[in-house]
């Protein structure tokens, strides 16, 4: 074993895992928190360095995912298990802090859909999981990231990296910051609305990519658990149906560099909807209905001007891979952007059509 993985090994073995520790391995491909798979004689395990940049106040990100995954698991969803320290304790608290999770067996988390079965049906699992969550006591909760999907307060934030250029980069990223400077007037509409008290807060996941659900190993179209519960807080649904379309409606990977192999697939979109408005019928409102796919097109927006502003700011904040990592993924969000600001009024139809029959 490496001295990295003796010093994985011994951050393991002070949690309640069964058997002898054979691996550790790198896994995923989550851009926040170190993920390893865990492999002992006799079980499969998550381990994972927490982000403690990112989320600053660790106690309250656990007793959220605690209470929240005691919650599911009292209503019979299948959830993420958290494994304590043998001191009862739910994560590893130090200079750097760890938690493990059970491995969830016999599922996959899909990088890109496969098919429309199955993007739809993630569609579903995800409406279920804010259904499921709807009785759950907000006031429970700890905002984890403060303004998470605060649109006007990301541009800010955008516009400050730009201006600092600390990097010396935005000579090369001239056209993209253009387009996110050119549409400052269609950042602050959900925010409004949720002042104003038009669109309802609810208890969201506000991270809802295709890799944060498990989907069934076998039978393909059957989500498994929702998971990366770090962000769960109140939201609005907008931000999860967004999120997840800005993810999954694409033809390509969300860091494809041929930007010609990256369009926004209206059919992709209409089986997501399908699935989670279909699971959310009862609750959603008119003016959800009306914002929704607005809120596709936010959420794509919003994370192409966040990947720009880690790319100006130095790459501080989400995990890459190579220098213009985070450019490549901004382009691919703004084109998808761009696109889905055209199709608003279909995709508006689509919506309305499955709402109201
Ligand atoms: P990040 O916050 O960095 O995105 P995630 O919690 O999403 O981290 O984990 C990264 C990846 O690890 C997921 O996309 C998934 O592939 C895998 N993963 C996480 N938790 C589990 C689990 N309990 N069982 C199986 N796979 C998991
Ligand atoms: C991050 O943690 P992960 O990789 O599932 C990010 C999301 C972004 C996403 C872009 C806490 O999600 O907000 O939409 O990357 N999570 C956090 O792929 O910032
Ligand atoms: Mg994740």
């Amino acid at each position: 074993m490496t001295e990295l993985t003796l010093k994985y090994k011994s951050v393991a073995e002070q949690f309640s895992i069964e058997g002898e520790i054979l691996s550790i391995e790198p896994y995923g491909s989550g851009h926040i928190n170190t993920t390893f798979l865990l492999v002992t004689d006799k079980k499969r395990y998550i381990l994972q360095k927490m982000n403690t940049d990112i989320f600053s106040d660790s106690d309250a990100l656990m007793k959220n995912i605690c209470l929240v995954t005691e919650h599911l698991r009292k209503k019979g969803v299948e959830t993420l298990t958290v494994v304590r320290l043998k001191n009862g304790a739910p994560y590893l608290k130090g200079n750097e802090c760890y938690r493990v999770y059970d491995f969830i067996e016999d599922t996959v988390a899909y990088q890109q859909a496969p098919n429309m079965e199955v993007f739809e049906a993630s569609g579903r699992a995800f409406g279920e999981f804010q259904c499921t969550l709807a009785d759950f006591d907000a006031s429970q909760l700890s905002e984890t990231i403060k303004n998470f999907h605060n649109t006007p307060v990301r541009f800010e934030a955008f516009k400050q990296a730009l201006a600092a250029d600390a990097c010396g980069r935005a000579d090369s990223c001239r056209e993209e910051c253009e387009f996110v400077l050119s549409h400052e007037n269609t950042y602050s509409a959900v925010v409004d609305a949720l002042e104003n008290g038009s669109l309802p807060l609810r208890v969201t996941h506000n991270d809802t990519k295709l890799n944060n659900i498990l989907m069934d190993a076998e039978n393909k179209a059957q989500a498994r658990a929702v998971i990366d519960l770090d962000t769960v807080m109140p939201g609005s649904m907008l931000y999860d149906f967004g999120d997840a379309i800005r993810f999954g409606a694409s033809t390509a990977a969300e860091d494809e560099k041929d930007l010609e192999k990256v369009n926004f697939d209206i059919s992709l979109f209409k089986a997501y909807a399908q699935g989670y408005c279909g699971a959310l019928k009862d609750s959603i409102t008119d003016v959800e209905t009306r914002m929704l796919s607005y809120g596709a097109y936010l959420m794509t927006v919003e994370c192409g001007m966040r990947f720009l502003t880690d790319y100006l700011n130095g790459d501080t904040y989400f995990a890459t891979k190579y220098p213009e990592h985070n450019l490549v993924r901004c382009r691919t969000q703004l084109k998808l952007a761009g696109q889905m600001e055209k199709e608003l009024e279909s995709m508006t139809e689509i919506v309305s059509k499955i709402i109201n029959g």
